[in-house]
């Protein structure tokens, strides 16, 4: 800000220097406000083309942290409030560097506006570091990051003197199945799939699906869907052409998959959605409808061609240098019939809040239920059919967003 010509000439002028700086730095910030742009967007999610190039990526960490902690204390409604605000944000063209460029945005809220005015004049919010410093919060993340347990039960386990892993080793709770094997796995499952895992994933499952149905199809779904490289986990959407021909289709994917050792736990739920039985009624918007199995998966690690041979210890194939030669991965494989495929896909793809946000469009402008097994007119009476997402969001009176743009 120092500019030795204008102090100069102020103090040949007479000016009372600090004043005049004063009044400069006024200019200054007054300059920088018109310069700066105001955002504007849209309320709803799905509204929005939200890619993976974030801009404010320090300020939607900070608020998805504290939608994640409102999460695990079962606050759902701060934590919804705490995403939206996330998503705006997400979607801006540049950096926020001035609190007014925010004035006109939907979905902030006075707690969000202080932690992102807190990072903007601090550089970081006081709220997240003593979050990210307390114990609750620490236990609550690792309890959790065991697949299998959720928020309720990392609370009952926290009010038992339980803060981590080991503790829970030795404390005599009874795991369930899915538990004690998201515990055995708990470092793999932690680390995040990458891209090409979520292929090989995608090989193997269709080589069981095509060896058990020959036309059956497969779609990566969920947010390897939507570009991004990483994630928590692999989720599959199986169909077929022919109405009717993928009942039953999971249990022999699931025995051919354990028959060649690719299974380290699995637990298959059926579809029970049918809409003849559901008659005229809000249809679920829920997941665990469709013939579903959740999973773990024993992915063979790419071998360089030059390094040396195996052996066996245990059952675990190791390096010789010791290294194991498998992880494990997470899989979700979701089985839908063809006449659901578009609301399957379009509810599998997500992102959470964009799906949130699609219901409650659907719902609240245009008197619509929206799941992933279908979409109801609520004023007509009647189910509105699609083939494709582009057709589900013409039902809805939305510009199409492909999956790359859903990452709110
Ligand atoms: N989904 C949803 N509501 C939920 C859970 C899931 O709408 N409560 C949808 C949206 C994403 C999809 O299911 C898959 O779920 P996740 O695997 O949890 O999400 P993801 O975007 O794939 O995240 P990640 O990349 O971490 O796996
Ligand atoms: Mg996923």
């Amino acid at each position: 800000l120092l500019d030795i010509s204008w102090y100069t000439e102020s103090m040949r002028a007479g000016h009372p220097v600090e004043i005049l700086e004063r009044h400069r730095l006024q200019v200054h910030f007054q300059n920088d406000e018109a310069k700066a742009v105001v955002f504007s967007v849209p309320s709803y999610a799905c509204q929005r083309r939200t890619t993976l190039d974030n801009h404010n990526t320090i300020l939607t960490d900070a608020l998805s942290l504290l939608a994640e902690k409102a999460e695990l204390s079962e606050e759902d409604g701060r934590g919804v409030a705490f995403r939206r605000a996330a998503a705006v944000l997400k979607c801006l063209p540049q950096p926020v560097t001035n609190m007014m460029q925010l004035r006109g945005l939907p979905c902030l809220g006075e707690h969000s506006f202080r932690v992102i005015k807190d990072i903007l004049e601090n550089g970081t919010s006081s709220e997240v570091e003593s979050t990210q410093q307390s114990e609750r919060y620490k236990a609550l993340k690792v309890l959790t990051g065991i697949f299998g347990v959720g928020a309720k039960t990392a609370d009952r386990w926290i009010r038992a003197g339980i803060h981590n892993l080991r503790q829970l080793q030795t404390s005599g709770q009874t795991l369930n199945q899915a538990q004690r094997a998201g515990l055995q796995h708990y470092d793999d499952l932690n680390l995040p799939v990458t891209k090409a895992e979520a292929d090989a994933i995608g090989e193997i499952v269709e080589e069981a699906v095509v060896s058990v149905l020959p036309d059956a199809q497969i779609t990566l779904i969920g947010g390897f869907r939507r570009g991004k490289l990483t994630g928590h986990d692999v989720d599959l959407l199986i169909t077929h052409p022919d109405e009717g021909k993928e009942v039953g289709l999971m249990p022999k994917v699931v025995s051919w998959l354990q028959s060649k050792g690719f299974l380290l736990y699995q637990k298959t739920t059926i579809n029970s959605y049918l809409e003849s039985e559901e008659g005229p009624r809000r249809p679920s918007s829920n997941m665990d409808r469709f013939e579903r199995c959740f999973s773990i998966f024993k992915l063979q690690k790419k071998v360089e061609a030059a390094q040396p041979e195996t052996q066996a210890e245990n059952g675990i194939q190791h390096h010789k240098s010791g290294c194991r030669l498998w992880r494990a991965v997470r899989v979700d494989l979701v089985v839908s019939p063809i006449s659901q495929f578009a609301f399957a896909l379009l509810g599998w793809t997500g992102s959470k809040l964009f799906e949130r946000e699609l219901r409650r469009w659907a719902g609240h402008e245009k008197a619509m239920s929206l799941g992933s097994h279908a979409l109801y007119d609520n004023r007509q009476s009647r189910y509105l059919r699609a083939t494709s997402e582009e057709e589900i969001f013409a039902h809805l009176g939305l510009e199409y967003i492909p999956p790359s743009e859903r990452n709110a």
